[in-house]
């Protein structure tokens, strides 16, 4: 038995387009996709707004409210909670050149307007939470955009949603690149820096992932653990990612193994989970995986992470310990290769 719950987003099942070609698998409505989470054993479900209520830009302010009531019926019928709500500003026509930071006031204004419907649509389905990736929130061209300013505007578009609702909770997820070139907020430790100059930190935290550490050159485990020291992870997004490439949200540790156990010994050794945090997945399926197989990198991903939670379970404190002393980092990386080889 795992001592994590677990969250996903719909998007994790997807048909297998990408930037070079088109869907492989057929798409599969939403609540069959809620049906399968729950029997796999997901306690909760991450949304963009537009996953909790499609078209949005075609409803009013109290329709957009009623659509997500109904959402949340259908989610309490298959025992699930909502973790958070996330903008998905970088479909949108009006955010091609981003959202909080665009150039044009307009984009802004309309980035804000997404982002205060999150908000509405969290308290709907019952979560606290709104998650920003900034995927479009950086530059194309260098010098199309002051770091400066595009900064400011960032801990501006925040400000405004801590005073909209004095509950919800800002959980920025970093990314340091793609679809934009440079990304203004690209890292935990911007995150942090981010979060300090608002004007309740308190409510302003991360969600780390793993492939977008990756991505940074930078080790998932330690960027969990400098968020945890900070007291501000809010969610995880594991996943894994083969080196500095495009963006893979290949199946969790299928890459890179001994840095996977790393997240779930310092997830679990910090107590990750006690305030009701979830270990969320962020994978997706190979392009050449079939329609019957569509949910197998989550149940795979799972399966993995229970692993190496019973890995970290059995990890030998006590000889780390003495190899601390002896200095005999040898002895010690030779017993974690052991340990997760299966070789006693
Ligand atoms: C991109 C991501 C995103 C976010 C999601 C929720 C589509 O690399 O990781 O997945 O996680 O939008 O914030
Ligand atoms: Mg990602
Ligand atoms: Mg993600």
């Amino acid at each position: 038995m795992s001592e994590f719950k677990f969250s996903v987003g719909p998007w994790n099942v997807h048909t297998g387009a990408d930037s070079y070609g088109p869907a492989t698998r057929e798409d599969i409505p939403v609540e069959e996709k809620f049906k399968k989470f729950a029997e796999l054993g997901f306690s909760a479900v991450q949304f963009h707004d537009d996953d909790a209520v499609p078209n949005i830009n075609d409803y009013t302010e109290e329709e957009i409210r009623e659509k997500a009531r109904e959402l949340k019926k259908t989610l309490d019928k298959y025992g699930l909670k909502a973790e958070f709500v996330a903008p998905r500003l970088w479909m949108d026509p009006h955010t091609q050149d981003g959202g909080f930071m665009s150039t044009s006031a307009k984009d802004r204004e309309y980035a804000m307007w997404r982002a205060y419907r999150s908000i509405d649509i969290a308290n709907e389905l019952g979560c606290d939470m709104v998650v920003l990736w900034l995927a479009r929130e950086g530059t194309l061209c260098a010098e199309s955009k002051s770091p400066v300013w595009a900064t400011r505007m960032l801990i501006e578009a925040i400000n405004k949603m801590l005073e909209y609702d004095s509950k919800i909770r800002i959980c920025i997820e970093p990314k340091p690149n793609e679809p934009i070139d440079r990304s203004i907020c690209g890292t935990m430790g911007h995150v942090m820096a981010v979060s300090a100059a608002t004007i309740d930190p308190a409510r302003v935290g991360g969600n780390l992932e793993s492939a977008h550490a990756i991505l940074a050159g930078l080790d998932p485990a330690h960027e969990i653990g400098f968020a945890m020291a900070m007291g501000k992870l809010m969610t995880v997004h594991l996943n894994d990612q083969n080196g500095i490439r495009y963006d893979q949200d290949k199946s969790f540790g299928v890459e890179n193994l001994r840095a996977a156990f790393n997240q779930v010994k310092v997830l679990k050794e910090n107590g990750y989970g006690d305030h009701g945090e979830y270990v969320g997945l962020d994978v997706k399926a190979m392009r050449t995986t079939r329609d019957e197989d569509s949910y197998k990198h989550l149940e795979n991903s799972l399966k993995i992470f229970k692993a190496l939670e019973e890995k970290a379970d059995r990890f030998d404190y006590d000889f780390q310990k003495k190899c601390v002393e002896n200095r005999d980092f040898e002895a010690l990386e030779m017993y974690v290769m052991n340990l997760l080889m299966g070789i006693e």
